[in-house]
Protein backbone atom coordinates (compact mmCIF):
# COMPACT_ATOMS: atom_id res chain seq x y z
CA UNK A 1 0.00 0.00 0.00
CA UNK A 2 1.28 3.69 -0.58
CA UNK A 3 2.16 5.64 1.91
CA UNK A 4 -0.82 8.35 1.25
CA UNK A 5 -3.59 5.54 1.59
CA UNK A 6 -2.11 4.06 4.62
CA UNK A 7 -1.53 6.96 6.83
CA UNK A 8 -3.87 9.54 6.26
CA UNK A 9 -2.31 13.25 5.53
CA UNK A 10 -4.33 15.60 6.93
CA UNK A 11 -4.16 17.99 4.26
CA UNK A 12 -3.53 16.85 0.88
CA UNK A 13 -2.97 19.89 -1.50
CA UNK A 14 -2.33 20.02 -5.07
CA UNK A 15 1.16 18.21 -5.30
CA UNK A 16 2.30 18.16 -1.84
CA UNK A 17 0.79 15.92 1.05
CA UNK A 18 1.13 17.18 4.84
CA UNK A 19 1.18 14.95 7.60
CA UNK A 20 0.79 16.21 11.21
CA UNK A 21 3.28 14.84 14.43
CA UNK A 22 2.11 16.85 17.25
CA UNK A 23 4.57 19.32 17.35
CA UNK A 24 6.26 18.61 14.07
CA UNK A 25 5.16 18.41 10.67
CA UNK A 26 6.26 16.05 7.30
CA UNK A 27 5.54 17.70 4.16
CA UNK A 28 5.61 15.27 1.16
CA UNK A 29 6.32 16.56 -1.92
CA UNK A 30 4.73 14.40 -4.71
CA UNK A 31 5.99 13.97 -8.32
CA UNK A 32 2.30 15.87 -9.01
CA UNK A 33 2.20 18.21 -11.35
CA UNK A 34 -0.55 21.31 -12.19
CA UNK A 35 -1.23 23.16 -14.79
CA UNK A 36 -4.33 25.44 -15.38
CA UNK A 37 -5.47 25.28 -12.30
CA UNK A 38 -6.17 21.24 -12.90
CA UNK A 39 -3.64 18.24 -11.54
CA UNK A 40 -2.64 16.27 -14.47
CA UNK A 41 -2.95 12.58 -13.72
CA UNK A 42 0.59 12.01 -15.58
CA UNK A 43 3.62 12.25 -12.90
CA UNK A 44 6.96 13.88 -13.57
CA UNK A 45 9.78 12.12 -12.42
CA UNK A 46 11.61 13.43 -9.98
CA UNK A 47 9.49 16.55 -9.32
CA UNK A 48 8.93 16.00 -5.94
CA UNK A 49 12.44 15.40 -4.85
CA UNK A 50 14.07 17.97 -7.41
CA UNK A 51 11.80 20.89 -5.56
CA UNK A 52 12.54 19.25 -2.07
CA UNK A 53 16.17 19.63 -2.24
CA UNK A 54 15.85 22.69 -4.09
CA UNK A 55 14.30 23.94 -1.18
CA UNK A 56 17.09 22.62 0.84
CA UNK A 57 19.49 24.68 -1.07
CA UNK A 58 17.70 27.80 -0.64
CA UNK A 59 16.92 27.70 3.33
CA UNK A 60 20.93 26.70 3.95
CA UNK A 61 21.94 29.60 1.56
CA UNK A 62 19.40 31.89 3.07
CA UNK A 63 20.35 31.13 6.65
CA UNK A 64 22.34 34.25 7.06
CA UNK A 65 18.93 36.26 6.78
CA UNK A 66 16.73 34.19 8.93
CA UNK A 67 15.91 30.92 10.56
CA UNK A 68 13.87 28.54 9.15
CA UNK A 69 11.47 25.44 9.89
CA UNK A 70 13.42 22.58 8.55
CA UNK A 71 14.42 20.23 11.66
CA UNK A 72 15.54 17.05 9.66
CA UNK A 73 15.64 15.37 6.48
CA UNK A 74 16.61 11.85 8.05
CA UNK A 75 14.41 8.96 8.02
CA UNK A 76 15.61 7.96 11.01
CA UNK A 77 14.16 10.81 13.03
CA UNK A 78 10.43 10.14 11.30
CA UNK A 79 7.90 8.12 13.74
CA UNK A 80 8.25 4.45 13.23
CA UNK A 81 5.22 3.93 11.27
CA UNK A 82 6.22 5.76 8.15
CA UNK A 83 9.48 3.49 8.17
CA UNK A 84 8.06 0.72 6.09
CA UNK A 85 7.67 3.89 3.00
CA UNK A 86 11.48 5.06 3.32
CA UNK A 87 11.25 4.26 -0.18
CA UNK A 88 8.71 5.93 -1.15
CA UNK A 89 9.82 8.87 1.13
CA UNK A 90 13.83 9.31 0.21
CA UNK A 91 14.81 12.90 -1.05
CA UNK A 92 11.08 13.97 -0.94
CA UNK A 93 10.10 14.80 2.59
CA UNK A 94 11.10 17.28 5.40
CA UNK A 95 10.07 17.50 8.86
CA UNK A 96 9.44 20.90 10.09
CA UNK A 97 8.88 22.53 13.16
CA UNK A 98 5.44 23.53 13.73
CA UNK A 99 5.16 27.39 13.31
CA UNK A 100 2.14 29.70 14.13
CA UNK A 101 1.28 30.69 10.29
CA UNK A 102 0.72 34.20 9.52
CA UNK A 103 -1.74 33.59 7.44
CA UNK A 104 -0.65 35.64 4.31
CA UNK A 105 1.37 34.61 1.01
CA UNK A 106 4.14 37.31 0.86
CA UNK A 107 4.54 37.61 -2.61
CA UNK A 108 7.66 39.26 -4.48
CA UNK A 109 7.77 40.36 -8.01
CA UNK A 110 11.19 41.26 -9.71
CA UNK A 111 8.98 41.52 -13.11
CA UNK A 112 5.97 42.27 -14.73
CA UNK A 113 4.15 39.07 -16.16
CA UNK A 114 0.29 37.44 -15.13
CA UNK A 115 -2.01 39.20 -12.91
CA UNK A 116 0.51 42.38 -12.01
CA UNK A 117 0.71 43.16 -15.68
CA UNK A 118 -2.81 42.81 -16.31
CA UNK A 119 -3.86 45.04 -13.56
CA UNK A 120 -0.78 47.18 -14.78
CA UNK A 121 -2.44 47.49 -18.07
CA UNK A 122 -5.64 48.61 -16.73
CA UNK A 123 -4.35 51.32 -14.11
CA UNK A 124 -0.43 51.29 -14.42
CA UNK A 125 -0.30 50.25 -10.90
CA UNK A 126 0.13 46.03 -9.39
CA UNK A 127 -1.83 45.44 -6.16
CA UNK A 128 -2.43 49.31 -6.11
CA UNK A 129 1.71 50.30 -6.39
CA UNK A 130 1.72 52.85 -8.80
CA UNK A 131 4.23 52.29 -11.63
CA UNK A 132 6.19 54.23 -13.91
CA UNK A 133 4.48 54.40 -17.92
CA UNK A 134 6.28 52.38 -20.46
CA UNK A 135 6.27 49.24 -18.82
CA UNK A 136 5.60 46.14 -21.03
CA UNK A 137 5.29 42.05 -20.64
CA UNK A 138 8.05 40.77 -19.04
CA UNK A 139 9.94 44.33 -17.70
CA UNK A 140 12.10 44.00 -14.70
CA UNK A 141 11.08 46.32 -12.14
CA UNK A 142 13.70 49.15 -10.70
CA UNK A 143 12.68 47.74 -7.36
CA UNK A 144 10.73 44.75 -6.68
CA UNK A 145 7.39 44.77 -5.22
CA UNK A 146 6.19 43.63 -2.30
CA UNK A 147 2.23 42.17 -2.79
CA UNK A 148 0.98 39.83 -0.36
CA UNK A 149 -1.94 38.29 -0.73
CA UNK A 150 -4.53 35.89 1.47
CA UNK A 151 -6.65 32.66 0.91
CA UNK A 152 -10.03 33.51 -0.04
CA UNK A 153 -12.60 32.47 2.87
CA UNK A 154 -15.04 30.46 0.04
CA UNK A 155 -13.01 28.34 -2.17
CA UNK A 156 -9.08 28.85 -1.95
CA UNK A 157 -8.74 31.35 -4.18
CA UNK A 158 -5.88 33.68 -3.64
CA UNK A 159 -7.15 37.24 -2.93
CA UNK A 160 -4.05 40.54 -3.54
CA UNK A 161 -4.09 42.64 0.07
CA UNK A 162 -2.82 45.76 0.81
CA UNK A 163 0.28 46.62 3.22
CA UNK A 164 -2.54 48.67 4.69
CA UNK A 165 -4.68 45.26 5.43
CA UNK A 166 -1.89 43.41 6.45
CA UNK A 167 -1.16 46.33 9.28
CA UNK A 168 -4.64 46.22 10.12
CA UNK A 169 -4.40 42.26 10.53
CA UNK A 170 -1.19 41.62 11.83
CA UNK A 171 -0.13 44.59 13.60
CA UNK A 172 2.52 47.22 12.11
CA UNK A 173 5.95 45.64 13.44
CA UNK A 174 5.29 42.13 11.96
CA UNK A 175 3.53 43.86 8.60
CA UNK A 176 7.15 45.49 8.51
CA UNK A 177 9.01 42.27 9.33
CA UNK A 178 7.24 39.89 6.85
CA UNK A 179 7.63 42.89 4.26
CA UNK A 180 11.31 43.78 4.65
CA UNK A 181 12.30 39.89 5.32
CA UNK A 182 10.63 39.06 1.92
CA UNK A 183 12.36 41.41 -0.16
CA UNK A 184 15.60 40.63 1.68
CA UNK A 185 15.17 37.04 1.09
CA UNK A 186 14.19 37.59 -2.40
CA UNK A 187 17.16 40.21 -3.29
CA UNK A 188 19.83 38.02 -2.03
CA UNK A 189 17.95 34.63 -3.95
CA UNK A 190 17.34 37.10 -7.18
CA UNK A 191 21.12 37.98 -7.44
CA UNK A 192 22.58 34.40 -6.80
CA UNK A 193 20.16 32.88 -9.46
CA UNK A 194 21.48 35.50 -12.04
CA UNK A 195 24.79 34.19 -11.67
CA UNK A 196 23.52 31.04 -12.73
CA UNK A 197 21.68 31.97 -15.71
CA UNK A 198 18.50 31.77 -14.36
CA UNK A 199 16.24 34.88 -13.51
CA UNK A 200 13.56 34.27 -10.37
CA UNK A 201 11.02 36.53 -11.92
CA UNK A 202 8.67 36.25 -8.65
CA UNK A 203 8.34 34.08 -5.77
CA UNK A 204 5.84 33.45 -2.48
CA UNK A 205 7.15 33.14 0.72
CA UNK A 206 5.57 31.82 3.80
CA UNK A 207 6.40 32.90 7.47
CA UNK A 208 5.17 32.01 11.43
CA UNK A 209 6.66 32.13 14.54
CA UNK A 210 8.34 29.22 16.39
CA UNK A 211 8.85 29.76 20.46
CA UNK A 212 8.21 34.07 19.32
CA UNK A 213 10.73 33.73 16.64
CA UNK A 214 9.82 34.81 12.80
CA UNK A 215 10.94 31.68 10.81
CA UNK A 216 10.52 31.11 7.08
CA UNK A 217 8.39 28.33 6.63
CA UNK A 218 6.96 26.80 3.65
CA UNK A 219 9.15 25.64 0.42
CA UNK A 220 11.22 28.10 -0.54
CA UNK A 221 11.76 29.22 -4.26
CA UNK A 222 11.45 26.08 -5.97
CA UNK A 223 9.53 26.48 -9.91
CA UNK A 224 5.95 25.26 -7.92
CA UNK A 225 6.06 29.05 -5.56
CA UNK A 226 8.08 30.72 -8.24
CA UNK A 227 8.90 31.77 -11.93
CA UNK A 228 11.47 30.85 -13.29
CA UNK A 229 13.14 32.05 -16.75
CA UNK A 230 15.87 30.96 -18.16
CA UNK A 231 18.09 33.56 -18.76
CA UNK A 232 19.47 33.62 -22.29
CA UNK A 233 15.82 33.37 -23.51
CA UNK A 234 15.09 36.45 -21.72
CA UNK A 235 13.20 39.06 -24.08
CA UNK A 236 10.77 41.82 -22.49
CA UNK A 237 8.26 42.44 -24.16
CA UNK A 238 6.79 39.36 -24.88
CA UNK A 239 5.80 36.18 -22.98
CA UNK A 240 9.33 34.05 -21.17
CA UNK A 241 9.91 30.59 -21.44
CA UNK A 242 9.34 29.03 -18.04
CA UNK A 243 11.75 26.69 -16.74
CA UNK A 244 10.08 23.57 -15.83
CA UNK A 245 6.31 23.56 -17.34
CA UNK A 246 6.64 25.30 -20.31
CA UNK A 247 6.07 22.27 -22.37
CA UNK A 248 3.29 20.97 -20.49
CA UNK A 249 1.21 24.02 -21.07
CA UNK A 250 2.05 24.37 -24.21
CA UNK A 251 1.73 20.90 -25.14
CA UNK A 252 -1.98 21.09 -23.10
CA UNK A 253 -2.79 24.52 -25.00
CA UNK A 254 -2.49 22.63 -28.30
CA UNK A 255 -4.28 19.24 -27.56
CA UNK A 256 -6.98 20.12 -25.32
CA UNK A 257 -10.03 22.48 -25.04
CA UNK A 258 -9.46 23.34 -21.05
CA UNK A 259 -12.87 21.46 -20.47
CA UNK A 260 -13.55 18.43 -18.31
CA UNK A 261 -10.44 15.96 -17.31
CA UNK A 262 -6.81 17.09 -18.87
CA UNK A 263 -5.66 14.68 -21.73
CA UNK A 264 -2.55 12.37 -20.73
CA UNK A 265 0.82 13.72 -22.03
CA UNK A 266 3.12 11.83 -24.40
CA UNK A 267 5.99 10.29 -22.97
CA UNK A 268 8.06 13.37 -24.84
CA UNK A 269 6.82 15.95 -23.19
CA UNK A 270 7.01 14.10 -19.59
CA UNK A 271 10.79 13.67 -19.91
CA UNK A 272 11.47 17.13 -21.60
CA UNK A 273 9.52 18.77 -17.97
CA UNK A 274 11.52 16.24 -16.07
CA UNK A 275 14.72 17.14 -17.32
CA UNK A 276 14.10 20.92 -17.22
CA UNK A 277 13.40 20.52 -13.15
CA UNK A 278 16.50 18.91 -12.78
CA UNK A 279 18.34 21.24 -15.04
CA UNK A 280 16.82 23.96 -12.99
CA UNK A 281 18.81 21.76 -10.16
CA UNK A 282 21.78 21.90 -11.07
CA UNK A 283 22.40 25.22 -12.68
CA UNK A 284 21.17 26.39 -9.31
CA UNK A 285 22.94 24.28 -6.89
CA UNK A 286 25.73 23.29 -8.92
CA UNK A 287 25.16 19.58 -8.13
CA UNK A 288 24.70 17.07 -9.97
CA UNK A 289 21.44 15.44 -9.39
CA UNK A 290 21.39 12.10 -8.05
CA UNK A 291 18.20 10.81 -7.08
CA UNK A 292 18.02 9.27 -3.54
CA UNK A 293 14.35 7.81 -4.08
CA UNK A 294 13.55 5.04 -6.57
CA UNK A 295 10.72 5.46 -9.23
C1 LIG B 1 1.54 25.11 7.25
N1 LIG B 1 0.78 25.59 5.23
C2 LIG B 1 0.65 26.10 3.87
C3 LIG B 1 -0.53 30.02 6.05
C4 LIG B 1 -0.71 28.54 5.61
N2 LIG B 1 5.81 24.93 9.82
C5 LIG B 1 4.44 24.91 9.72
N3 LIG B 1 3.70 24.79 10.84
C6 LIG B 1 2.38 24.78 10.79
N4 LIG B 1 1.71 24.87 9.65
C7 LIG B 1 2.35 25.01 8.47
C8 LIG B 1 3.77 25.03 8.47
C9 LIG B 1 4.53 25.18 7.26
N5 LIG B 1 5.11 25.32 6.29
C10 LIG B 1 1.82 25.75 6.07
N6 LIG B 1 -0.14 24.84 5.84
C11 LIG B 1 0.30 24.55 7.08
C12 LIG B 1 -0.58 27.00 3.74
N7 LIG B 1 -0.39 28.40 4.18
C13 LIG B 1 -1.17 29.35 3.37
C14 LIG B 1 -1.01 30.79 3.85
O1 LIG B 1 -1.31 30.90 5.25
Amino acid sequence: MALADDLKPSARGKVRDLYDLGDRLLFVASDRISAFDFVLQDTIPYKGEVLTRLSLFWFEFLADLMPNHLLSTDIADLPDRFLPYADELAGRFMLVRRAEMYPLECIVRGYLVGSGLAEYRRSDTVCGIALPAGLGEASRLTSALYTPSTKAEIGDHDENVSYEWTVERLGADVAAALRERSLALYGKARDYAATRGIIIADTKFEFGLVDGQLVLADEVLTPDSSRFWPAEDYEPGRGQLSFDKQYVRDWLRANWDMQGTPPRLPIEVIEASSAKYIQAYELLTGETFVPLGRL
